[in-house]
């Protein structure tokens, strides 16, 4: 099975949870869409873990890209690894001390996107067309894919085929509680993934205390609560 989620924002233990909830086994895949660090007390560890799971696709969320121009702006200014590795362990005011090169290394490796046969994976919003087609997304900035601000909206349904997932804004924010959020196309009925266009995956764990996943091969989302 193939479970998509997003914005884990350091809840390590909400994570571990979720993962046992859905019975999570080496046979499946796991989709995480950007914003592991940041705002809960855990980010490297569970940063850590994901990159530690060999079934797992990371993409980079706003969070990653920002702590990654932090360390591009500091390489810049010295050649004291050790210093910056000191800086970047306090960037993660929690458990910064448990961060090590192949973590950065990892970080800065992560992809800002992912395609599969019927859906897309992205952060915060894909490039649209005038029409509401997808436009390549290779061509897409980083910027464009973690930063976006209008995907997220109600009326902004992408045409193509595929389904596409995506975090970045909390569920609260945008008035659809703490569930996930799915658009089902017109005249579809929900069973297969392109039924949707678009599947908001932000229930905002870190504030909410909320963590989803959407499961692909049947539609179900799972929640845990803290
Ligand atoms: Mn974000």
């Amino acid at each position: 099975m193939t479970y998509i989620l997003s914005d884990i924002h350091g809840e390590y233990e909400l994570f571990c949870r979720l993962m046992e909830k859905v019975k999570f086994s080496d046979e499946d895949t796991l989709i995480s869409c950007g914003d592991m660090i940041e705002k809960g007390k855990h980010s490297v560890l569970l940063a850590k873990l994901l990159f530690s799971m060999k079934n797992a696709v990371l993409l980079a969320g706003n969070h990653e890209y920002d702590f990654l121009k932090y360390y591009w702006s500091l390489m810049r200014q010295t050649d004291d690894y050790d210093f910056v590795l000191r800086k970047l362990q306090e960037y993660f005011p929690d458990d910064g001390a448990l961060l090590d090169w192949e973590t950065v290394d990892r970080m800065e490796a992560l992809p800002y996107f992912y395609e599969a046969e019927d859906f897309i994976c992205v952060h915060a919003g894909v490039p649209l067309d005038g029409e509401g087609r997808i436009l390549p997304l290779k061509d897409a900035s980083p910027e464009q894919l973690v930063y976006d601000r209008s995907f997220k909206d109600q009326n902004v349904l992408p045409k193509d085929g595929e389904c596409v997932f995506f975090g970045h804004t909390t569920s609260m924010s945008l008035g659809t509680g703490t569930q996930i959020t799915c658009y089902l196309r017109e005249g579809k009925r929900g069973y297969h993934v392109r039924d949707y266009y678009k599947v908001h995956l932000d229930t905002g764990a870190w504030m909410s205390g909320v963590l989803g996943c959407f499961r692909v091969e049947d539609c179900r989302s799972f929640y845990v609560e803290k």
